[in-house]
């Protein structure tokens, strides 16, 4: 018995082993893995990398970590992103209390006794006052239902659960279905260490190309120099990134300095013609700074009619170009996907797009993918197929209430959580970064620690004034959940034209619901601080 359990050891489970420890709590850590890091644990594949720059994404809680810690690329690979993780688990001694190769199949509460009891695969038990899920956003990997996906006698892997050992692909025939931004990272690797590479694409990806510049010492100085001032930063920001453009990274009279934002978030109210001959000096990326793509319409057509256009000259062959381009959705829609040579890796010989809206994949057969075309002959084949995003681990863990009434009944017709933290019905159990959070649209590490020290000042609410339990109202819980589906009407991110993992679009029969907080981290975490301080309006005790 311990006061606090957790599930999942990624940077959201770590840090609240770390937090709880520190405010006297015992916790107990449950992690399916053998190791500590989450997402970046289990997505191990070729190319892998995050898309936030490694000195915003990493923790600010501590400032001894944040020197001592560097960074050998401004968007650092997943390999590095382990490391990380590694590090920090080696020095706060995480590991002692982290039980590995443990899966939570079933989160009960006792009503009785005001206890969670947990039971994993194998049987172990456990139990605490204080349940908290940091079971990550996008930890469920998805693998669609292909017709005779069983019987395929080639090597089979998901770039959501890639092996350890890393697998030999060279000289092998492989096939890929997917082309999301795990997709879009693998295929230019896979392309260079296999023997031929099948890109299976159901939907072609807005991608532009990714900031591959090495860490410069002086540049990584200037943010250690600067950091309270960079998280100060980023507790303003919309995407919880502080944007500091260090001043050694900044060429000669450019005319910027450390005040000014990196990239200002200011509309670009151009003409077609301007944005392209801006699109032509500074190249495809510089698309996601005329800010009215996402707001406004005609902005978000001529956006879209700009980066065709400069798909079709970055691709040799017309027809694969056309194959590639995105027609019937718009940029913004899903989350921006950042690559290095995907459209140039069409031009290579040994890399073959099918498009599967044309022809179909009929079925997997024992050697290879059936299309309504041709068989293609295949050694492995990789799903690159995302994620049951959000919701998908925590219906997973099989929850069950006061009542024994279950999560999946709960939220059967959508994701319904006060704050993205808490449900009704399930008192004294906490979400880290849940649906109805920022989470995805934040910089995770911002948004996990923001969640874990509003859950540790909570627990600590509870303790200190003799409570036993603490969960929000029903009402309090639809009005958040009315407030955040408001704030994602009119967006990009809801058009009838757009389905994306955000929107549980990919998974079949999920509820169409925008799942996380769109309003901005800002008034997120100022909406949960005024709660605290108004007596925690919305939550109820006993
Ligand atoms: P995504 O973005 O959900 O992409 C999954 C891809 O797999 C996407 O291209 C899907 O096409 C495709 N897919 C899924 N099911 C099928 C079937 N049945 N047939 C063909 N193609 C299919 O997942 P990612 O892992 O790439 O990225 C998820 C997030 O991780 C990303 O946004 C970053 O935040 C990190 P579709 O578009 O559904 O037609």
């Amino acid at each position: 018995m311990v006061d606090v359990v957790v599930v999942g050891a990624g940077f959201a489970g770590m840090y609240a082993l770390h937090t709880f420890r520190r405010q006297g709590l015992s916790v107990q850590v449950i992690e399916a893995g053998s190791d500590v890091g989450g997402t970046w644990y289990w997505n191990r594949y070729p190319g892998a990398r995050c898309d936030v720059p490694s000195l915003e994404y990493s923790f600010g809680f501590s400032e001894s970590l944040e020197q001592d810690w560097s960074w050998p690329e401004v968007f650092s690979a997943q390999p590095e992103i382990l490391k990380y993780a590694n590090h920090i688990a080696d020095r706060f001694d995480l590991r002692r209390d982290i039980k590995f190769n443990s899966r939570v199949v079933e989160v009960r509460y006792d009503e009785t006794n005001n206890k969670w009891r947990l039971r994993t695969e194998s049987g172990e038990t456990f139990s605490a006052k204080y349940c908290v899920m940091a079971t990550g956003c996008l930890s469920v990997p998805n693998k669609p239902e292909l017709p005779g996906a069983e019987q395929f006698g080639g090597l089979e892997l998901h770039t959501g659960l890639w092996p350890k050992d890393e697998p030999d692909l060279s000289g092998l025939k492989v096939g890929i279905v997917g082309t999301g931004s795990s997709g879009v990272q693998a295929i230019p690797e896979l392309a260079k260490m296999c023997g031929e590479l099948t890109v299976f694409q159901r939907t072609p990806v807005y991608t532009v190309p990714a900031n591959r510049k090495a860490m410069r010492t002086a540049v990584e100085q200037e943010f250690k120099d600067n950091y309270r001032d960079i998280r100060a930063r980023q507790q303003d920001n919309q995407g919880g990134v502080s944007n500091f453009r260090p001043v050694k990274s900044v060429p000669k009279n450019a005319g910027l300095s450390v005040e000014q934002p990196y990239r200002a978030n200011e509309i670009k109210p151009l003409t077609p013609a301007a944005r392209r001959s801006q699109l032509e000096q500074k190249g495809l990326g510089e698309i996601l700074n005329f800010r009215d793509v996402y707001t406004d319409t005609e902005a978000n057509e001529i956006a879209n009619d700009l980066f065709r256009d400069f798909v079709r000259e970055m691709v040799a062959d017309p027809e694969v170009a056309e194959r590639l381009l995105p027609k019937d959705y718009g940029l913004g829609c899903k989350r921006q996907v950042l690559d290095r040579d995907y459209y140039a890796t069409f031009n290579r010989d040994n890399v073959t797009l099918v498009d599967v809206r044309d022809t179909p994949i009929q079925q997997i057969t024992t050697n290879g993918v059936q299309t309504t075309s041709q068989h293609f002959d295949l050694d492995a084949l990789i799903y690159a197929t995302g994620f049951d995003a959000m919701t998908g681990a925590l219906l997973k863990s099989d929850i069950h209430g006061r009542g024994d009434r279950t999560l999946n009944e709960k939220w059967q017709y959508g994701p319904q959580a006060y704050l993205g933290l808490q449900m009704e019905g399930f008192p004294n159990l906490f979400t880290v970064t849940g649906p109805g959070s920022p989470s995805v649209l934040c910089n995770m590490l911002v948004a996990i620690e923001q969640h874990v020290n509003w859950i540790s000042e909570a627990i600590n609410y509870v303790e200190s004034s003799g409570l036993r339990t603490m969960e929000p109202t029903e009402a309090a819980e639809l009005d958040w959940v009315a407030h955040v589906n408001s704030v994602a009407e009119g967006t990009m991110y809801t058009a009838p034209s757009c389905n994306s993992w955000y929107l549980g679009a990919n998974i079949p029969n999920k509820p169409r619901i925008f799942m996380p907080y769109v309003g901005g981290y800002p008034q997120y975490r100022e909406r949960c601080e005024a709660i605290v301080a108004n007596a925690y309006e919305g939550f109820q005790f006993t």
